[in-house]
């Protein structure tokens, strides 16, 4: 495991007189606080577990992972609250309508709905047709034939007054977990352009603590396949997936506990997996709070859901 170390590595002992003992305070502060701030710009694997009795721990110390790009400055032909950017950055293609959000204004995930009428006539297109620029409603994005992004600005956002910001090409999660028993904990994901928190195969014993999972293009944290994993004191907000702002699935068996979900484009939990629990938990500015599957089990306690 690698982890992760705030402090500078002192290399001798010596005797501190009370000017030096106030020195070092003063550096092993301005470290803490500067490690809290810490911001990573590229995805974290974390791959090496422990034992069910002595799990790994990794600890991100406040450590802010954000992929996104600010885009704020670029070539944007503006014509009212429709922006307009004719190429997109380099390497990057349109992005498939109706699950994640094309980019983010500040915080506010922008969609990509789906032109279905348009995708009745090209049924070889299916979730590649797009709204032209006139008809996206506040909040949404398309892109045209020559692969220009468009947006309509998001209600509430004033029009060149805050950043955009763009997620990585398709398929990058934050943070991707790939072994069992481990704790991580200390950690924000933001940006990504899939999951903020991504786990895929057999792994069990996964514990997410005091977390955050803000504005990512799909899921802010998403278990598949046969994962079990308990997260406490997570926040997950703002995330762009039309499914939720946690989305577990396939036959994995998870359980929430003290989370606070708001602000996801999506319902606040999407449950399709095999055995899910929701506990102590807060959900606000949420159309939805639970999308569950059929056949798929979900037992709650304590949640509040303030319908703003
Ligand atoms: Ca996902």
């Amino acid at each position: 495991m690698s982890k992760h170390s705030c402090f500078p590595k002192l290399a001798r002992p010596c005797r501190w007189s009370s000017l030096g003992a106030l020195l070092l305070g003063v550096i092993l502060f301005s470290s803490a606080d500067s490690c809290a701030r810490e911001v990573r710009r590229t995805p974290l694997i974390i791959k090496d577990g422990g034992t069910p009795e002595n799990p790994a721990v990794f600890d991100g110390n406040g450590m802010v992972i954000d992929l996104g790009e600010d885009i704020s400055a670029a070539a944007w032909e503006v014509a009212g609250d429709i922006w307009t950017l004719r190429s997109l950055p380099e390497k990057r293609v349109p992005i498939i309508a109706g699950q994640y959000a094309a980019l983010f204004v500040d915080e506010q995930p922008i969609s990509v709905p789906r032109n279905l009428q348009a995708e009745a006539a090209q049924p070889d297109r299916k979730s590649r047709c797009y709204f032209t620029a006139e008809q996206l409603r506040p909040g949404q994005a398309g892109f045209s034939e020559g692969g220009a992004l468009y947006f309509r600005w998001p209600e509430g956002k004033v029009p060149g007054k805050s950043r955009i910001i763009l997620p990585p090409k398709e398929g990058v999660s934050a943070v991707s977990i790939a072994c069992s028993h481990v704790i991580v904990r200390n950690i924000t994901a933001k940006y990504a352009s899939n999951d903020g928190f991504n786990i895929h195969g057999r792994w069990v014993g996964i514990v997410l603590e005091d977390i955050k999972a803000l504005c990512n293009g799909d899921e802010g944290i998403s278990a598949h396949d046969t994962v079990e994993m308990t997260v406490r004191r997570a926040e997950v907000a703002w995330n762009g997936s039309a499914s939720g702002g946690i989305a577990d699935v396939n036959q994995c068996v998870t359980s929430y506990e003290e989370c606070v979900v708001h602000d996801n484009a999506g319902a606040a939990f999407h449950f399709s997996g095999k055995n899910h629990s929701v506990i102590r938990s807060h959900i606000y500015r949420q159309k939805r709070d639970f999308d569950v599957a059929k056949e798929t089990m979900l037992g709650t306690s304590g949640i509040r859901w303030d319908r703003e």
